[in-house]
């Protein structure tokens, strides 16, 4: 943290969302799955005038675009990902896995959160598991089929969902099928992948790295190979799929899937990861038979790129508009129906905690704006504590995005993953970060994730698809603000991506909706419309129902 930072972050938290709470932090439970604390966003309704100005709905104009018959259920879903070799070691041998997972689903349900995706639990020669050598099977580190079917069946128990990663792309240079056909142009499988040469010793792959040969999709074996595969888990229990590199995959490919997964389960959802700076590259992947795709032109703009540091919309870099144009295509430019996944960091990025440079108001600032803003939020493991994790600085990189959920203020005890511990690691004993320091702490970010994921499940204009950007926000030229509405209820939120305290106003004359009703303030405190004080990283979050 930089000289200074800690009074000036002080001042931020107690002047703009949160600080309600005026009692002293209590004092940390023990247990790291103890039940959230009450305290959190109990909304308050303002004494300011009311605004009065009746507006009309937006005019339905005639809506040409192509409909996909996405899932109903993962609108309402709010996503945590979890890369199993850090999270929760059930056998205490230092890399986590199923049952760990299982143990701690508490834990995840305490979060709010309704739904799981899983990073590759295959069998594999990495650690990262992206390379496939049995598309059938468990990882044996992370236990058993068996194991993975209790895990499915607990999920479910609790009315949960759980997504699983398919790598369609490429296969590990270890799968029985390629170590047969390389250096063998009589193998059955010489076709499988892309040869490029009559001894079957050069062929594609993933960004030329050999560990990684792709499938030859022109082969229709292969393709019912990998649908077979995706069949399998779904025949499970498993709710959908996450397509990883879905743009290194042909066209028809992905076709075929949606229509042997939807034929059979109509309601799984197929996720793509389509990583591109612009909306219009993601459309044709909606159009390839996606229902839900992450939002990398959002992403990029919000954090800088995934290696960036201190940049993006995020650490007022750039104008915070840059982020309409990602927001203004889930209207006017993907197919109504399309699901779009909003992620502030993930497996592949630098942890947003890194991005802002440890700074607490900024990060609270990510999570409101990934959670209550239109879209479908998913967490990555240890976001929700603040755990660091920037790119390494070689001869390993990701590891340090990976490192093991903290669970415990030592970084020891009961399921704590100890595979990567290096000196130069991101996350350390005793540095605030860890569930056992902040779950019992009504003011930790722990407990500011649980209560925006409340709010996002007790609101359904926090998760219907009606919105509306604010062209601007008067007299604050760092801030974004943007409507939502289901039913009787209309929202406004404001969010200011600037280190200064501005004195902003919300139109009122241009809600969507009448809203006579007094204004209850769920994030922010109580003021006059007409000059809300909104501090450096602040939001607004304001209901009328
Ligand atoms: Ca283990
Ligand atoms: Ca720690």
């Amino acid at each position: 943290m930089r000289p200074g930072g800690r009074i000036r972050i002080a001042f931020v938290l107690c002047t703009t969302a949160l600080c309600a709470c005026a009692a002293p932090p209590a004092v940390p439970v023990a247990s790291p799955t103890a039940p959230a604390p009450a305290a959190t966003l109990t909304p308050r309704v303002t004494d300011a005038p009311t605004a009065t100005p009746r507006a009309a709905r937006p005019t339905p104009t005639p809506d040409r675009r192509p409909v996909i018959a996405s899932p109903a259920w993962f609108n309402d879903a709010t996503l945590y990902q979890v890369f199993v070799r850090s999270f929760y070691d059930a056998d205490g041998d230092g890399v986590g896995d199923l049952r760990g997972l299982q143990q701690k689903l508490d834990y995840i349900q305490s979060l709010g959160v309704n739904t799981i995706w899983l990073n590759p639990h295959y069998p594999s020669r990495t650690y990262h598991g992206y390379d496939v050598t049995d598309y059938r099977a468990v990882n044996p580190q992370f236990g058993t089929l068996d194991d993975f079917k209790a895990l499915v069946g607990e999920i479910k128990r609790r009315g949960m969902h759980l997504i699983v990663d398919f790598v369609a792309n490429h296969a590990s240079k270890g799968h029985p099928f390629f170590q047969d056909a390389y250096g063998n142009p009589r193998s059955p499988y010489t076709r499988w992948f892309l040869f490029k040469d009559a001894n079957n010793l050069s062929y594609d792959s993933f960004y030329g790295v050999a560990d990684l040969p792709e499938w030859n999709h022109s082969n229709r074996e292969v393709n019912a190979y990998l649908i077979g595969a995706a069949e399998f888990w779904l025949d499970l229990g498993v709710d959908g799929l996450r397509a990883d590199y879905a743009r290194g995959v042909e066209r028809w490919f992905w076709e075929d899937l949606r229509k042997a997964v939807k034929a059979k389960h109509p309601d799984a959802v197929l996720l793509g990861e389509v990583w591109d700076g612009e909306p219009s590259t993601l459309q044709r992947y909606f159009d390839e038979g996606f229902d839900a795709l992450f939002d990398f032109p959002w992403y990029l703009r919000l954090s800088g790129g995934e290696n960036a540091v201190g940049k993006g919309v995020l650490n007022g870099a750039v104008d915070p508009l840059l982020l309409q144009p990602a927001y203004r295509a889930m209207l006017q430019l993907y197919p109504r129906g399309a699901q779009i996944v909003r992620f502030a960091s993930n497996h592949d990025t630098n942890r947003i905690a890194s991005s802002v440079q440890g700074d607490p108001a900024r990060m609270r600032l990510a999570a409101a704006v990934s959670i209550l803003t239109p879209g479908i939020p998913i967490i990555y493991y240890g976001e929700e504590i603040g755990m660091r994790g920037v790119k390494g600085p070689g001869p390993i990189y990701d590891e340090f995005r990976r490192e093991p959920m903290d669970w415990y203020a030592s970084e020891a005890g009961p399921g704590m993953t100890t595979w990567f511990r290096p000196d130069n690691r991101n996350n350390r004993p005793h540095d605030g970060v860890s569930v056992e320091e902040q779950d019992g702490d009504p003011d930790s970010l722990l407990n500011y994730y649980r209560a925006l994921i409340r709010l996002r499940n007790e609101h359904a204009a926090l998760r219907d698809a009606n919105f509306r950007m604010m062209d601007a926000v008067p007299h604050c030229p760092t801030c974004m603000g943007l409507w939502r509405w289901a039913g009787d209820e209309v929202i406004a939120m404001i969010f200011n991506f600037g280190g200064q305290r501005q004195r902003a106003m919300l139109d009122a004359a241009a809600s969507p909706a009448p809203i006579g009703a007094p204004a209850r303030f769920l994030l922010g405190e109580p003021q006059p419309l007409d000059a809300l004080e909104i501090g450096a990283w602040g939001a607004f979050v304001i209901s009328w129902q």
